[in-house]
């Protein structure tokens, strides 16, 4: 048996594992012990694990298994996002119906997480795509319904002309349908939306708790929200009633306000515009449809416009300007129309440029004049040509006019969000069924609760090609219902919700997953929630990261959980690629993850993932060598295999010298997987397996007991990432049970005390002091220490003149 063989020991744990449930964690509400929640982002089941998923879920497993060895209960889920288009395109290509290729996918799946190891626990395994799981989905939007924030609008939404359908911001690429290449336009429709919006200041407010987030993570969604602060301006405009309205962060500026500018979308552009420059008017407007609001906002984009024929007058100024339609504008955002003052904003000033608009300068900022030079001034200075604001700073300027404007009623001060409402209905058939009957008399009427779930009729192939409106509305038996509050005929609303409903609240569902009384057990969650630890790709920022949030504070809000964010550590991992590239089918620089666990085993696939780097960053497969890893797993189990003294022999009597190796490891390790710098702390163990193996080779052999307290201790740290190898090695230590739940090992204190020099510290030559340090001291440190020595001070007056400091002995001190 001194072979290593993965794949045999594979075989022989993995079966022990399943027989004795081994990772299922306690449902025991009186169950004492201190809980964790490890929670991995669930995979979507397009195929088979992928090397991402083998980096994500060793990741995970590292921080669930130290838990468990630190003697918690420990809650590690797993399920599938199985809801989504590819299966829908799968079912369309094969004339099959979604879920046959949902559910072999997540089969293949599941059993290929058996073989990783990870420490799942499988009784609370759960499938989006499940009538059960779904029907949650449905009972929540009632209730966000109930309360205003499921809302439907009309509004400009993402449209491919080919596929006819609605499309994701997400799956937009350059201005492009993700799936067919086609040109998107922007439609008009009317569509569900979540009111996410409502949220936006909690959702900012909240990030302090979110002391476990990257910084980086915590960024993207500050600049998601995108709050700023400023004020609300009305302008009249000519020939028109009612005041319009703009919103600026810069009222400060109002009096180098030149031009005013409408999106061309907008349908204030519309109304507004002139006889004689509507033709060129509409014209633009059907370019800009075409765009993309990140291509709109591009700032390198030449700059586009019609004028409307129209005025705006200055408020403060009363002034006449003209009224354009532009598409750097947008409709959606703020009023959608902005008072331009080119000298302070660099896109109003590239506008003005090139239709020859005025510039006027406002603020003094010692900078070159912007209509000269072409560069905007936006910074601070001080305020000129602008009454009674001429001599104010910015923020004075701020605060000044927007009093003005109050008194005046022509404005007040107003904060503004970037964030829009989440739009979550799809024209798609592999989704929940939104849950409302459209009734001509009634309205919208929810589905009864009662009745919930409402399932998908089956349908399969062509059925399910895009044809600009859900497959579902062909359903004709499926759609017409009785209206459940005046029994009239009605129909159901055909649009699925997009699949990021499903995940943003599947966490919750696994403290309780058969429950029936409601989505979850808010007894459970009580006690598991919210998630200690949560791993996956930064790619979820400003998407299920969000969604998720604002899902929990809806739920805090209707008392069903005692918490307000859901995720309290967040850890990002890198990205697998190949030869400095992402892995993809064009570049064939793909590698297969079964392939890699055929040919040197999970836990050497494992390590080597671990092993590569810090767990955010990227991992390139062209650069690790999972073949070495083998070989160090192999010399790991061989020293486990070699210990010939009995198990629960007293360690004291062992050799001093490995016993300090062990336990300065223990110590390290400890530290450097509370860190999450886990690719230090494989250093460290096989450090810990060298020493061992010299203690057996040239040391005091294999029956001294220091040497079986490191195999010991490698085999429990071990566990962590190569948790196979790990198991057999404790057993052939002759200890049974599973390594898994051996308990984390304790460094002693004595253990850890280093070797000391001594050091004289001198005034003037004379000897004043002696310290006790570690020889390994810096020379900063120990300067730090001789000055901070209260037995010098009576000899020194201020300031010494000069230190000598020679590490580790000598440091001398001319007063
Ligand atoms: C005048 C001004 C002067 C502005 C100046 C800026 C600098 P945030 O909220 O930080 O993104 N804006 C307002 N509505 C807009 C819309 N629908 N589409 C495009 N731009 C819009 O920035 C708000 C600023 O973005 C506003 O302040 C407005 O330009 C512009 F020296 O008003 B500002
Ligand atoms: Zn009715």
């Amino acid at each position: 048996m001194s072979e290593y063989d993965p794949q045999a020991l594979q075989a022989k744990w993995q079966q022990r594992w399943e027989e004795q449930d081994t990772y299922r964690a306690s449902e025991d509400l009186a169950d004492t012990r201190e809980r964790r929640y490890m929670l991995d982002m669930f995979p979507y089941p397009s195929g088979d694990l992928h090397m991402g998923h083998g980096e994500v879920f060793a990741i995970g497993d590292v921080v669930a298994r130290y838990w468990m060895q630190k003697g918690y209960n420990v809650l590690h889920p797993i399920g599938w996002d199985s809801f989504g288009l590819p299966a829908e395109n799968a079912a369309i290509k094969r004339n099959a119906h979604p879920a046959e290729w949902t559910y072999a996918n997540i089969e293949t799946q599941a059993n290929s997480f058996r073989r990783y190891g990870i420490s799942f626990d499988w009784s609370r395994r759960l499938h989006t795509s499940d009538p059960d799981y779904y029907r949650w989905n449905q009972w929540l939007f009632i209730r966000f319904f109930e309360r205003g924030l499921a809302y439907r609008k009309g509004g400009l939404v993402n449209w491919c002309p080919n596929d006819q359908t609605v499309l994701a911001n997400e799956q937009v690429v350059a201005g492009r349908c993700e799936r067919c290449g086609a040109d998107v336009i922007r439609r008009e429709l009317t569509q569900w939306y979540f009111k996410i919006t409502d949220y936006a200041q909690r959702l900012l407010d909240d990030m302090e708790q979110l002391t476990g987030w990257p910084e980086r993570l915590l960024t993207m969604q500050r600049n998601w929200i995108g709050r700023s602060e400023g004020a609300d301006v009305l302008f009249e405009i000519e020939g028109r009633d009612e005041p319009v309205q703009v919103y600026t962060t810069r009222p400060d500026t109002l009096f180098g306000a030149t031009f005013f500018v409408v999106a061309a979308d907008a349908a204030l552009a519309d109304e507004i515009v002139t006889d004689e420059q509507r033709p060129a008017f509409e014209a633009y407007r059907a370019e800009v449809a075409r765009l993309s609001d990140i291509e709109r906002l591009a700032t390198d984009k030449e700059k586009t416009g019609v004028f409307l024929g129209r005025h705006a007058i200055n408020p403060v100024n009363g002034e006449r300007i003209p009224i354009w339609a532009a598409d750097y504008v947008l409709s959606d955002y703020g009023h959608g129309a902005i008072m331009a003052v080119p000298a302070h904003d660099q896109r109003d000033l590239d506008f003005a440029r090139k239709f020859d608009l005025p510039v006027k300068v406002v603020v003094h900022t010692g900078l070159a004049d912007p209509g000269e030079t072409g560069e905007a001034t936006p910074g601070e200075g001080t305020l000129v040509n602008s009454g009674p604001l001429d001599g104010l700073t910015k923020a004075e300027g701020i605060r000044k006019i927007i009093e003005v404007l109050e008194s005046e009623g022509r404005g007040t001060g107003a904060v503004n969000y970037r964030l829009r409402d989440w739009l979550l209905s799809r024209q798609r058939f592999w989704g929940t069924p939104i849950p409302i009957i459209h009734c001509p008399d009634c309205g919208e009427v929810p589905v009864p609760d009662e009745q919930l779930p409402v399932t998908l009729p089956d349908m399969r192939g062509e059925a399910l090609a895009p044809k600009g409106v859900s497959p579902l509305a062909s359903a004709t038996e499926w759609v017409n219902v009785e209206c459940p509050k005046c029994s009239g005929p009605a129909k159901r609303d055909t649009d699925t919700m997009d699949t990021f409903v499903d995940s943003s609240w599947y966490f919750l569902r696994y403290c309780s997953p058969g429950y029936t009384e409601g989505p979850f057990d808010p007894e459970q969650v009580r006690k598991w929630g919210p998630i200690d630890q949560y791993v996956g790709g930064i790619e979820h920022a400003v998407l299920h990261l969000l969604y998720s949030r604002f899902f929990t504070k809806v739920l805090h809000d209707m008392g069903m959980v005692d918490f307000t964010e859901p995720f309290l550590r967040m850890l990002n991992q890198g990205q697998v690629i190949n030869g400095g590239k992402a892995m993809s089918k064009s570049l064939g620089n793909g590698v297969d993850l079964g392939q890699q666990i055929d040919e040197f085993g999970v836990d050497a696939v494992r390590l080597t993932m671990i092993f590569a780097g810090p767990p955010e960053d990227d991992i390139d497969w062209a650069d690790v060598s999972p073949a070495a890893s083998q070989k160090f797993l192999a010399r790991a189990l061989r020293v486990m295999s070699e210990v010939t003294s009995e198990p629960g022999v007293a360690f004291d009597g062992g050799d001093a010298e490995l016993r300090k190796v062990t336990h300065h490891t223990i110590d390290e390790v400890t530290k450097l997987v509370e860190g999450q710098r886990f690719n230090v702390a494989v250093a460290r163990m096989m450090e810990l397996t060298s020493a061992a193996r010299k203690a057996i080779d040239s040391g005091p052999g294999a029956a001294d007991p220091a040497v079986r307290e490191a195999a010991e201790a490698l085999a429990v740290m071990l566990s962590l990432v190569a948790p196979y190898t790990a198991e057999e090695g404790w057993e052939r230590l002759g200890r049974t049970g599973s390594v898994a739940f051996a308990g984390w090992p304790v460094a002693d204190p004595a253990l850890l005390v280093q070797e000391s020099v001594t050091c004289v510290v001198q005034v003037a030559g004379k000897v004043r002091d002696r310290l006790e340090v570690s020889p390994d001291i810096t020379e900063a440190e120990l300067r730090e220490l001789a000055l901070a020595s209260g037995k010098i001070t009576p000899y020194l007056q201020g300031v010494p003149r000069k230190v000598i400091v020679r590490a580790p002995k000598l440091v001398n001190i001319v007063p």
